[in-house]
C-alpha cells in the first residue's frame, strides 16, 4: 500500500498535470486569436502566478469530495473534474493576489518579486488580474456545462468573489489617511474583514465546491459553512500574526500591516492590553511607512508578549473549532473538516 506521503505526492503531481491541461486549452481559446507574443504574455503571466503557492485550497477539493464518498474510488472523470474545480479556486486565489500585492504596496509573494514588480509588467499587472478571474467561468464552462450543478456552481463562485471584494474594501477603507483612527479598531471590525476577505474564498468556497459536485443542496448546510468561516477566521489571525512573527524566507512574503495601518489581530490585541502610555506609542508611530516607526511598533508588540498572547488564542480556537467539528452528525463531514484544520494548525507559512 502506498504511503500517507506517497499518495499526497501522486495527488499533488495530478493535479499538477490538470494544471497544464487546463492552461493548454485556455492558450488555444477559440474566442482570441492569439499571436506567439500574447500566447507567450498569457502563459507566463499564468506559470509566474497561479501555481507557486502551497495550494491547498485547490487540493482540498479533491481531499473533501473524497471523503464525502466515504472512501469509495473516484473515478478518473470525477478526479479531473474535482482537480479542475481546484484549478479554478487557485485562479481566483491568483487573481486576489496580484491585485491585493498592488493595493498592499507589497515586495514579494511566494518568494519571488509580486508580479506587478517586475519591471516590464507594472500596471499591466492590474489587467492581468482581471485576465486570471475571467479564465474562470471560461474553465467552468468547457467542463461543467453539461452537469446538473452547472449554475449553483457559477453562483457560488460569483458569490463568494463579491463577498471576498467587498471584504477587501473595508480592509483598505478602514486604513484611509485623514481617518488614521485606531480607536476604531476592535475585534469586532477585525472579524467583519477576515470573514469576508478570507474566509469565504479560502475556507468555505472549496468545500461548498466539492459537496456541489456529491449532488448536495447548499442550503442544506449552513452548519458546514459556520465552522468554515471560523476556521478561515482563524486562519487570517494566523496570517497577520505571520506577516510580523514569521520568517519571510518561510513565508514567502515581507509583510507590510504596520506600514499599511491595517486592522491587523496584533494590532487590535495591542490596543486591548496597552496602558495608556503604551497606546500613545501605537498612536505615534502605527501606520508609518519608515523602519524606525516600525521598529517602536514591534518591540511593544514584544513588550505586550504578542507571541504567547497568539500561542493561546490559537490553542483556544483548535479546541473550539474541534469541538463544533464532534457536534456534526456526519462522520465523513467530521473526517472532512478536520482533516481541512489538521493542515492550518500551527502553521508557520
Ligand atoms: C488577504 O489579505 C486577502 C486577500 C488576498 C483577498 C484580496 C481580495 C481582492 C478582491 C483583491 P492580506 O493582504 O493579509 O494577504 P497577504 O498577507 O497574503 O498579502
Ligand atoms: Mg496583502
Ligand atoms: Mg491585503
Ligand atoms: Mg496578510
Amino acid at each position: 500500500m502506498a504511503s500517507p506521503d506517497g499518495a499526497k505526492a501522486d495527488l499533488k503531481s495530478t493535479f499538477l498535470n490538470v494544471y497544464s491541461v487546463l492552461k493548454s486549452e485556455l492558450l488555444q481559446d477559440p474566442a482570441f486569436e492569439f499571436t506567439d507574443v500574447s500566447r507567450q504574455w498569457v502563459q507566463r503571466m499564468l506559470d509566474y502566478n497561479v501555481p507557486g503557492g502551497k495550494l491547498n485550497r485547490g487540493l482540498s477539493v479533491i481531499e473533501s469530495y473524497k471523503l464525502l464518498k466515504e472512501g469509495k474510488e473516484l473515478t478518473e472523470e470525477e478526479i479531473f473534474l474535482s482537480c479542475t474545480l481546484g484549478w479554478c479556486i487557485e485562479w481566483l486565489q491568483a487573481y486576489f493576489l496580484v491585485l491585493d500585492d498592488i493595493m498592499d504596496g507589497s515586495h514579494t509573494r511566494r518568494g519571488q518579486p509580486c508580479w506587478f514588480r517586475l519591471p516590464e509588467v507594472g500596471i499591466i499587472a492590474a489587467n492581468d488580474g482581471i485576465l486570471l478571474c475571467n479564465h474562470i467561468p471560461r474553465i467552468l464552462k468547457k467542463h461543467f456545462r453539461e452537469e446538473p450543478y452547472y449554475v449553483d456552481l457559477l453562483d457560488l463562485f460569483n458569490e463568494v468573489e463579491f463577498q471576498t471584494a467587498c471584504g477587501q474594501m473595508i480592509d483598505l477603507i478602514t486604513t484611509l489617511e485623514g481617518e488614521k483612527d485606531l480607536s476604531k479598531y476592535t475585534l469586532s471590525l477585525h472579524r467583519r474583514i477576515v470573514q469576508f476577505k478570507t474566509a469565504y474564498y479560502s475556507f468555505y468556497l472549496p468545500v461548498a465546491c466539492a459537496l456541489l459536485m456529491a449532488g448536495e443542496n447548499l442550503d442544506n448546510h449552513i452548519d458546514i459553512k459556520n465552522i468554515l468561516v471560523e476556521m478561515g477566521t482563524y486562519f487570517q489571525v494566523q496570517d497577520d500574526y505571520l506577516d510580523c512573527f514569521g520568517a519571510p524566507e518561510t513565508i514567502g512574503k515581507i509583510g507590510t500591516d504596520i506600514e499599511d495601518f491595517k486592522c491587523s489581530w496584533l494590532v487590535v490585541k495591542a490596543l486591548e492590553l496597552s496602558n495608556e502610555e503604551q497606546k500613545k506609542v501605537l498612536y505615534e508611530h502605527y501606520g508609518k511607512p519608515e523602519p524606525e516607526h516600525v521598529v517602536k511598533v514591534k518591540a511593544l508588540y514584544n513588550e505586550l508578549n504578542l507571541q504567547g498572547v497568539f500561542a493561546e488564542y490559537e490553542s483556544q480556537s483548535y479546541e473550539k473549532l474541534t469541538t463544533s467539528i464532534e457536534a456534526h452528525p456526519s462522520k465523513a463531514v467530521q473526517a472532512m473538516l478536520k482533516s481541512f484544520l489538521g493542515k492550518i494548525y500551527k502553521r508557520q507559512k
